[in-house]
């Protein structure tokens, strides 16, 4: 039996900064609830749900994990810079929530442009990042595979904490690490929107960086253009994908599905 989550635990450790932490038995989404009642909802609150029926990923994908095995959680930020600036938002994410697994298991993680935390020699899926706008607001949603065994996995291209060896799997320790690093980039963040330090981050975490990709570009109404095929050689400072094609041409990507071919 997996245990509930010490959700005083999480209050206790980082309830200051994020005003409402809660947690329910049960959620369709916690992107979905979140943004159902977002005009109703403060900066900085945070919503966990032991279990969802309906999870989200990107466009019409799914996120699946079997109850109490995995941190499914939605932060509502209402970011109060120019909306321009919020393409970092699921990147600052990404960074903090691979610095608070490091820190707490001594697992190393790597991003997968624009969101997926990857571990492992062989880069598997630990993690997804979902987010969404609603006005003033943004719902940020994390999906993270703690205790996940492998037979529960729901694709082979998935692993967990513990398949990967963590040192620790308290979910009350990872989501208060996961919040206090959040904490600490959206501050830095505020304090300078179109500061270098979030991007340089990012950067030097980026598995996708350096690498022979194929972007086939999402959403794909009729007409859209083909996949783009060739190295990912930056990410910009609005957080674009940058690839350069074998002929010299470089195409800034927005909104993407990434696959990783080769190094280079
Ligand atoms: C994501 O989408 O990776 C974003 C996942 C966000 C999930 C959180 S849970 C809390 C919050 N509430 C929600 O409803 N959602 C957020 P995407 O990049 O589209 O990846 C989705 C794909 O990941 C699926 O099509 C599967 O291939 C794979 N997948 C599904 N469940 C997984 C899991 N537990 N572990 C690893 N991969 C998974």
């Amino acid at each position: 039996m997996r245990p509930p989550l010490d959700i005083e635990a999480v209050r206790r450790h980082c309830g200051e900064r994020w005003p409402r932490i809660d947690v329910v038995e049960q959620s369709v989404s916690t992107n979905a609830d979140l943004l159902a009642t977002a005009t109703t909802r403060g900066d900085r609150e945070v919503l966990v749900a032991e279990h969802q029926t309906s999870g989200r990923g990107r466009l019409d994908r799914v996120w699946t994990s079997p109850p109490r095995a995995g941190l499914l959680f939605s932060m509502l930020i209402r970011p109060g810079v120019p909306m321009a600036q919020w393409g970092v938002l699921s990147l600052l994410c990404g960074v903090a929530v691979s610095e608070a697994i490091e820190d707490v298991t001594a697992v190393g993680c790597a991003l997968k442009w624009p969101n997926d935390l990857l571990m492992g020699v062989d880069g598997r899926k630990a993690a997804g990042i979902l987010i969404h706008t609603s006005g003033e607001s943004a719902v940020i949603g994390i999906g993270l595979n703690v205790s996940t065994t492998p037979d529960e996995l729901p694709v082979g291209t998935a692993t967990s904490l513990a398949i990967e060896g963590a040192r620790v799997v308290d979910r009350a320790v990872l989501l208060g690490a996961v919040l206090d690093r959040v904490d600490r980039w959206l501050l830095d963040w505020r304090a300078d929107p179109a500061g270098p330090a979030i991007m340089a981050a990012y950067r030097r975490r980026c598995a996708t960086l350096g690498t022979h990709v194929r972007v086939t570009m999402t959403p794909r109404p009729d007409g859209a253009p083909p996949p783009v095929i060739g190295v990912a050689v930056d990410v910009d400072d609005s957080g674009r994908l940058i690839i350069e094609t074998g002929d010299g041409a470089r195409h800034a990507i927005s909104a993407g599905d990434v696959e990783h071919l080769r190094p280079r």
